[in-house]
């Protein structure tokens, strides 16, 4: 059925919801048989990049001069990197420094959250090194004493890095216990379930496949409504 132009996406000063009715694919520099719905980047005013990379059977990723970190929604890669070659699959991840080469590949259809932010090195703290996991293999936190909302914190919590990209799990009914107000700014995909998010002064219901920028001291809060657990992937500069 025609919508007659209506969407949930809303595009504010400091936050953007783009939801997949309005989603646009394009193909960035070196991409092969793989295109990008670019989500947030500094044309919006964000500093860092965020797409989902869509790669066809033998799709490839183009290269990029600054950090990149990858997250498998959907299907399997091969990150080739330091001559050795690591099957990816759903929900693992890497974090490659800046200047590392490598190629992501794919050999069936894959859905790939892309992240991407030049390095800002503190005086005296070495730069990183190369992080490839799984998020299965970590363990959760409750945030603050609420256990039914509980954090992964995707990468180490040292001072070279200079972002953080956490999982975020609420169970039906779950919510932040404040309306956050905060310095950094957020980009973040919802993997599972809904709910309703606070951006700014608007509540937006939100699902699965939707994205979020959020600008600096943009308020935020959400609760998870619906009978299943809400997921989401969520960045933030660090640091
Ligand atoms: O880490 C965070 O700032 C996180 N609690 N924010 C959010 O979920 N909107
Ligand atoms: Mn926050």
């Amino acid at each position: 059925m025609h919508n007659l132009g209506g969407t949930r996406s809303s595009q504010q000063p400091n936050h953007l919801l783009l939801t997949a009715d309005t989603f646009v694919r394009t193909t960035l520099p070196g991409m092969k048989a793989c295109s990008a719905i670019v989500h947030a980047g500094p044309a919006l005013g964000a500093q860092f990049t965020e797409y989902t990379a869509e790669f066809e059977p033998g799709g490839e990723l183009g290269g990029t001069s600054a950090q990149r970190f990858i997250f498998v929604i959907e299907g399997r890669v091969t990150l080739e990197v330091k001559g050795k070659s690591k099957q990816l699959g759903a929900r693992s991840y890497a974090c490659l420094p800046e200047g590392l080469q490598h190629r992501v590949t794919a050999r069936k259809v894959s859905r790939v959250a892309v992240i991407e932010k030049a390095y800002q090195p503190l005086d005296s703290v070495k730069a990183p090194g190369l992080i490839i996991s799984n998020e299965d293999a970590l363990s959760s936190h409750p945030l603050g004493d609420d256990p039914s909302l509980q954090v992964k914190c995707l990468l180490p919590d040292e001072m070279s890095f200079d972002f953080a990209v956490n999982t975020m799990v609420y169970q039906p009914g779950a919510a932040l216990s404040m309306v956050e107000m905060h310095v950094m700014e957020h980009g973040l995909i919802m993997l599972e379930g809904g709910g309703i998010y606070r951006l700014g002064d608007s509540w937006y219901p939100v699902t699965a496949g939707d994205f979020i920028w959020m600008g600096p001291w943009c308020p935020q809060w959400f609760g998870a409504i619906g009978k299943v657990p809400a997921k989401y992937l969520i960045y933030k500069n660090w640091n």
